[in-house]
């Protein structure tokens, strides 16, 4: 099966959700799967550093997307979304190559940005 390696490496001028600042985590959904991974929360951050790894496995490189959802969590209330961005296929990423990627976040008030590293593990025979 195809597998990548992704590590969320931090956040960079988030908005502010709560008073004076919010509770990042980043949910990691892949559109071949229902299953939603989850950064820990780091509180009272606009500029989170996660340092968090992943194995993800995919169908088919070519047409599987990876959303990235950033939220600030909330004690008391439903948690508030902060941007999300996607990776679109991995058709042009090469095995055992890191991509070091800066992601714009849409949906944000502010010019935030996700910083993600991926490294396809395992494409199979999918892609070279
Ligand atoms: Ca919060």
């Amino acid at each position: 099966m195809p597998t990548i390696k992704l590590e969320i490496v931090e956040a960079h001028n988030l908005m502010i959700a709560d008073i004076t600042s919010s509770d990042p985590y980043v949910e990691i959904q892949a559109s071949n799967d229902k299953k939603i991974l989850k950064t820990k929360v780091i509180k009272k951050n606009l500029n989170p550093v996660w340092n968090e790894e992943f194995i993800i496995d995919l169908e088919n490189p070519k047409l599987d997307t990876l959303q990235f959802t950033v939220k600030d969590w909330d004690r008391f209330s439903k948690d508030d979304p902060l941007g999300k961005c996607k990776i679109v296929n991995f058709s042009n990423f090469m095995m055992g190559q890191t991509n070091d990627l800066w992601l714009n976040l849409q949906d944000s008030e502010t010019d935030a940005k996700l910083h993600v590293v991926v490294t396809p593990i395992d494409f199979g025979k999918c892609l070279p």
